[in-house]
């Protein structure tokens, strides 16, 4: 039998193992109702999955339609699904829609949903009841764990030798949408308690939770109280399955306050919380529809947390964030939202891309744009694709670089290998092109590999190095097996300025010294 799918840190490196090997999901995201319906599926999906050369799906299972009725559970769709999945080769990582969904509960059966005594709601500040069931209801947090867990379980008996599905994403977009704190009468009175132990603990703070926290007081009690649930839910459903769990986040963005972006989710700033109260969740992930993915990745990936990027916004340069996420830290995964758009006629696709759902939502619609993301990612992730063997050997020798262009106001960087100074010129991109980015890989003997994406770049010699630096292959190629296979050999002109512009390449630099 092989090993179940895990996450764990090797060499200091994190990765996903499946099947005992790394393996880099480059996946697409589906959009929230495609995997309702198999036939959906069959028409509007998986066709237009084929050409972006993923090798991983993310996909929804809803609450709603797996408990139908109360302790009865129909997995149909579930295995309908899977029987799809491994005939398109693909990985499938599971995104859990329970009890909240963006910050709502719209996923959560009818019958729960039509009971409001027993699965109460949270209310906002004016006490007027929300769309979402509470966060304090231990009743409905119960009946959501045990949903989940006996989907891990079926998930166990129909999946756990062949590993189809290989991660699962706990709820989607946690904490609560449009309020600070919840207001209902439980919220009210754990508000006015002493705080718990773990959290005096962690903060080093005692007294109720406003004496403790101040002004952030809401969000910390909201935070603690949202991890503790998912916590119970992930563990719950480990105890039946324990593959790897994940959680998104909605990330802060300034000067929003708590309930502008769900107040209680795994924002950046409340790692730590997350780190130390939900051991069941192996990763706390951004979902990126901003443009500063450099910032993003930093603040997330870290020596406790490994980096996933499991939704990103749509258009062309996701490229660019997906070459730097993989380079710079070795980044899970990588899937933009909403993918089945990509390769789709315009005229075809059913995804939200309406301007008002854009809004409320508060996503940028450029970053909701995808002419023509389709195929760039499909390139880059066959090139990609193709190279992660032999970018897992050279990790382990830290000889992996990556750049990204952050703004209009870099122009490029110098990298600093082991034998030689990179310097890299920023190509002007225009507004749909891809952002300057790339991997380097340094081998033994003066050489390396860019995989990269609208730049320029040469080698140079160090300072302190007196020798001449001379030229002796440089071609472009791709990997097989972890072999580079050249193709076109670029010694003539080409040399005088090495390039690559707006599609992703793989080229090799051999250089000698002469003096
Ligand atoms: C996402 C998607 C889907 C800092 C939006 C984005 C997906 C959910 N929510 O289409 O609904 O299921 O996770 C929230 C956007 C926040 C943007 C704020 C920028």
């Amino acid at each position: 039998m092989t090993e179940i799918p895990v996450i764990k840190k090797e060499n200091g490196i994190w990765s996903l193992f499946v099947d005992g090997k790394p393996f880099t999901m480059l996946s697409a995201e589906l959009h929230n109702s495609s995997a309702s319906s198999t036939e959906y599926m069959e028409q509007q999906v998986w066709p237009y999955l084929r050409g972006l050369n993923v090798n991983s799906v993310l996909l929804p299972v809803y609450w709603e339609m797996i408990e139908t009725v109360r302790g009865e559970f129909d997995f149909s769709l579930v295995d309908q699904l899977i029987r799809q999945a491994r005939r398109e080769r693909v990985k499938l990582g599971i995104l859990w829609f329970g009890l909240w969904k963006n910050g709502i509960s719209s996923y959560v059966p009818a019958w729960m949903k039509q009971d409001q005594e027993t699965y109460f709601r949270a209310r906002d500040r004016e006490g007027a009841a929300m769309d979402v069931i509470s966060p304090f209801c231990q009743a409905a947090v119960h009946a959501d764990a045990a949903a989940f867990g006996r989907l891990m379980e079926h998930l166990r008996e129909i999946d756990g030798e062949e590993h189809t599905v290989i991660l699962v994403q706990v709820e989607n977009e946690i904490g609560l949408l449009g309020s600070d704190m919840d207001y209902s009468e439980v919220a009210r009175e754990e508000y006015q308690k002493e705080i718990p132990q773990s959290i005096a603990a962690l903060y080093d703070k005692s007294g109720t939770w406003r004496e403790a926290f101040q002004e952030e007081a809401p969000e910390v009690f909201m935070e603690y109280t949202y991890v503790s649930a998912v916590e119970k839910i992930a563990y719950t459903g480990k105890t039946q399955y324990p593959l790897p769990m994940y959680v998104n986040a909605w990330i802060e963005k300034f000067p929003w306050r708590p309930g502008g972006y769900p107040s209680g989710g795994p924002i950046a700033r409340f790692l730590p919380l997350w780190k130390a109260l939900a051991p069941h969740i192996s990763a706390c992930v951004p979902d990126i529809y901003t443009a500063n993915t450099k910032e993003v990745c930093r603040e997330y990936a870290g020596e406790e947390n490994p980096l996933l990027i499991p939704e990103h916004r749509r258009d062309r340069k996701n490229i660019s964030a997906l070459l730097y996420a993989i380079g710079k830290y070795q980044a899970l995964c990588f899937s933009p939202f909403g993918a089945e758009d990509f390769m789709m006629p315009l005229e075809q696709r059913t995804g939200i891309a309406n301007p008002v759902v854009m809004k409320i939502l508060n996503i940028d619609m450029k970053a909701w744009q995808c002419d023509g993301t389709g195929e760039w990612l499909g390139c880059a992730y066959q090139l990609l694709g193709k190279a992660l063997d032999t970018i897992y050997r050279y990790r382990t020798k830290g000889k992996v670089h990556s750049f990204i262009r952050e703004n209009e106001y870099e122009k490029g960087v110098v990298l600093s290998l082991a034998a030689c100074d990179v310097r890299i010129d920023y190509l002007d991109s225009g507004e749909d092109t891809p952002k300057a980015a790339g991997i380097i890989l340094e081998g033994e003997e003066n050489e390396l590999y860019m995989i990269g994406v609208s730049c320029r770049y040469g080698i140079l010699a160090k300072k302190e190095e007196h020798r001449k630096l001379g030229i002796l292959e440089y071609s472009e190629g791709v990997f097989e097996e972890d072999q580079y296979i050249r193709k076109r050999i670029l010694n003539g002109d080409e040399r005088y300025c090495m390039m690559i512009l707006d599609n992703p390449q793989l080229q090799y630099i051999k250089w000698y010294w002469y003096e």
